[in-house]
């Protein structure tokens, strides 16, 4: 069984993976997904990516929103609104249900690593899905606000510490970023390094390279264990044409004093990426991420569907020279 793993975000990483256990046997699989979105409300420890990860790969995602279940409905959600409860987070009320399942098992001394593999396991997934640390992590934004209400001075931007989902959820990410930190201690969670050291290529996945595959890289012993292994990496720009395809990367890029092209993401991930996967749409620009000691490979990297995502997957198989091995 051929061994990959997956370095990943939220839903651009989701859509690939769907692709790739079309082609690879699941069970040589192991995605590494990215903690620091998640956050505590109402008393409940909410996954963000693990959850939209789980959630798409059984199926059983809202394809609209590309979060959350599909055929969702919302009762809890709108009493606790009449209550006068913060509704800002749409939890809908099957997705509740594994927020209070998480939360009591690690309430009773879980790891997020074995809640995890419960809640894949309860969905019949055969991949392996690791959180990329069991620990605190968290994404924190500083943005720009506007001046102080009752401050006459109107020149200097006033700015603000944020979570990631006040900024992505409760600003709707419609606010320029000034910095991203990630505030915490962690380790990597158990068998992450492992399946970094085993697989025969590890996928940066087309996930937000700040906010998505950054807080997973930036834990200590994380990016060296895969720019230990560079010629294997192969990474897939999240960024088409200059622009994100879902969510602000390409504005945050630009605001952070990156290109918001796959030039950007290149520079970004040359040090640990040898190879770099962009669509047909920036074919002109191959030759000058390979100027950056990056080999790029040119091919359809919108993914519509499962059927888009596994030529993809296929593709990022070929451009690591790996055999998919026969899919049982
Ligand atoms: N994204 C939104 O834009 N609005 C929401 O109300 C919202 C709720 C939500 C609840 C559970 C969950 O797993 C994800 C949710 N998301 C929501 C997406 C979330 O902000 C993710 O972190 C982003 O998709 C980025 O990965």
């Amino acid at each position: 069984v051929t061994a990959v793993a997956v370095i990943a975000g939220g839903v651009g990483a989701a859509r690939f993976l769907a692709g790739l256990v079309e082609v690879v046997d699941p069970s040589g699989i192991t995605a590494i997904v990215n903690v620091a979105d998640d956050l505590e409300l109402h008393g409940l420890s909410i996954s963000p990516d693990l959850d939209t990860i789980t959630y798409t790969l059984a199926g059983a995602i809202d394809p609209e929103r590309g979060w959350g279940l599909a055929g969702e409905t919302w009762a809890a959600m709108d009493e606790l609104g009449s209550l006068g409860g913060p509704s800002w987070f749409s939890l809908g009320d099957r997705d509740l249900a594994t927020h209070l399942y998480r939360t009591g098992r690690l309430r009773s001394g879980a790891t997020l690593t074995e809640v995890t593999a419960e809640l894949t396991a309860a969905r019949s997934l055969r991949l392996t899905v690791l959180p990329a640390t069991d620990d605190e992590w968290r994404t924190r934004v500083t943005v720009s606000t506007a001046a102080g209400e009752h401050s006459s001075d109107t020149t200097h931007q006033h700015t603000e510490e944020i979570s990631f989902q006040e900024y992505f959820v409760g600003r709707r990410h419609a606010v320029p970023v000034r910095n991203v930190r990630f505030a915490g201690d962690p380790t990597p969670a158990p068998g992450v390094l492992e399946a970094l050291e085993a697989a025969e290529v590890i996928v940066i996945a087309p996930s937000n390279p700040i906010v998505s595959i950054e807080p997973v890289l930036a834990i200590p012993g994380i990016r060296e264990a895969v720019a230990a292994r560079r010629d294997q990496v192969v990474a897939v720009s999240p960024i088409v044409a200059g622009a994100a395809l879902k969510g602000p990367a390409d504005r945050m890029l630009a605001e952070l004093g990156h290109e918001p092209t796959v030039m950007g993401v290149a520079r970004l991930y040359a040090s640990f990426a040898a190879t770099l996967v962009v669509d047909d749409a920036d074919d002109a620009l191959a030759p000058a991420v390979e100027a950056l000691g990056v080999r790029c490979v040119v091919c359809p990297t919108v993914m519509h569907g499962p059927s888009e995502a596994a030529t993809l997957a296929r593709a990022v198989l070929e451009a690591a020279a790996v055999d998919p091995g026969r899919r049982r």
